[in-house]
């Protein structure tokens, strides 16, 4: 089979890492970009060598000639983008967060599915290389059935210098990267019941929350805590690395800074190291992250494929922001909120 073709829109920041990973992705590639910025068209252009390139993205959807669109721009223009995708019947991928409210992202999902077109969210963390490995050994039984955990994420890495606009917004940790510890929690201990949270800012120069303690209960009875903070300054930076502790009827599990695992079980202790590789053109630290975009990437590749649904599907993704709005609400409220009556 031919290689499928892919239209990129939105040249950022964190588009680079998109790029470099479509091009080590076997069975597609990039073959148009768009971004209304002529500056940074130019840039991601000229550096990957796309020749098509367009500041409009629904001039671009006119001319076709794609079979993938891969939307890498900022939250706000999620909906349209995607809405768009769904009027030219393009498969698409959107970045998270994947909309400004749980109602657009239904909507989102609900003219896709119209349309008959696959949708995938971006939600790259599950499949970084120690989440996967936390699973595995999961899934394998070596610590029985899980009935606690915790996936922490505590850093005081400057983010604000390479994505200045997490410093604007009047929401900021949980919207920007709990949603991911959240995707996390639901990806390891199922899906969620209710949950309960408190915020705080600390750093005074922003607007929105940089500190989030959420409690979830899952439907498989398991109780979990999602912790995240920009504020914190531990000694040895751990940026990008999400910890997790999970404690099961057989024995515990623990993921710890420097990608350690130490499984305790009933044949005693196990650790390995469950380290991300460093691909050609990824830096640390955000190497992990960058290993997990291509792994992602070649997922939708081979679901558009082979016509399979993607683990990260819209729909799915329901679940998940639907816990970023649920922690919002809760923290403002100091209630319990039901997820299920969200969806
Ligand atoms: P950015 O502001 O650096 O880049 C966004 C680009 O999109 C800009 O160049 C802008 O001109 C362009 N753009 C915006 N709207 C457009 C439109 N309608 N048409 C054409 N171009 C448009 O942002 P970024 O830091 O690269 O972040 C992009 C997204 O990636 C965000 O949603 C962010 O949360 C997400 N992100 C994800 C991860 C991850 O690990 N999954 C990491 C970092 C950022
Ligand atoms: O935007 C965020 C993300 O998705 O991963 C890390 C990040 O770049 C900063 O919090």
């Amino acid at each position: 089979m031919a290689g499928l073709k892919g239209a990129l829109i939105g040249c950022g920041f964190f588009a680079i890492n998109q790029m470099h990973a479509w091009k080590d992705v076997k069975g597609a590639d990039i073959v148009v970009i768009c971004d209304r910025d002529p500056e940074r068209l130019k840039i991601v252009g000229d550096q990957f060598g796309i020749e098509r390139r367009y500041t409009d993205a629904a001039t671009m959807f006119g001319d076709g000639g794609f079979d993938f669109v891969d939307i890498a721009t900022t939250v706000q223009s999620h909906r349209a983008l995607v809405e768009m995708a769904a009027a030219h019947k393009t498969p698409a991928i959107c970045q998270k967060p994947f909309a400004k409210t749980l109602n657009d992202a239904k909507s989102m999902v609900a003219v896709c599915a119209q349309a008959g077109v696959p949708l995938m969210v971006h939600e790259n963390f599950r499949w970084q290389t120690p989440i996967q490995v936390v699973k595995a050994i999961l899934q394998s039984g070596a610590i029985g059935e899980p009935f606690w955990g915790r996936f922490s994420f505590r850093s005081g890495y400057d983010v604000f210098s390479g994505q200045p606009y997490l410093a604007e917004g009047a929401r900021f940790i949980i919207e920007d990267l709990g949603i991911h510890t959240l995707d996390i929690a639901r990806f390891i201990l199922g899906d969620v019941t209710s949950l309960t949270a408190r915020t705080k800012r600390v750093n005074p120069k922003i607007k929105g929350e940089d500190v989030a303690t959420i409690l979830l209960d899952h439907e498989n009875g398991a109780t979990s805590i999602v912790d995240v903070s920009y504020a914190s300054k531990p000694a040895v930076e751990p940026f990008p690395e999400t910890l997790i502790e999970l404690d099961g009827t057989k024995g515990t599990l623990r993921l710890s800074q420097g990608y350690r695992i130490e499984v305790n079980g009933p044949d005693g202790i196990a650790v390995s190291d469950a380290s991300p590789q460093l691909l050609p053109w990824a830096s640390r630290p955000w190497h992990n992250i960058q290993e997990s975009v291509l792994a992602i990437q070649q997922h939708w590749t081979d679901r558009l494929a082979d016509g399979g649904e993607t683990t990260t599907s819209g729909a799915d993704n329901l679940k998940t922001f639907a816990l970023v709005e649920a922690a919002y609400e809760s923290a403002t409220s100091g209630r319990a909120v039901d997820i299920g009556a969200m969806l």
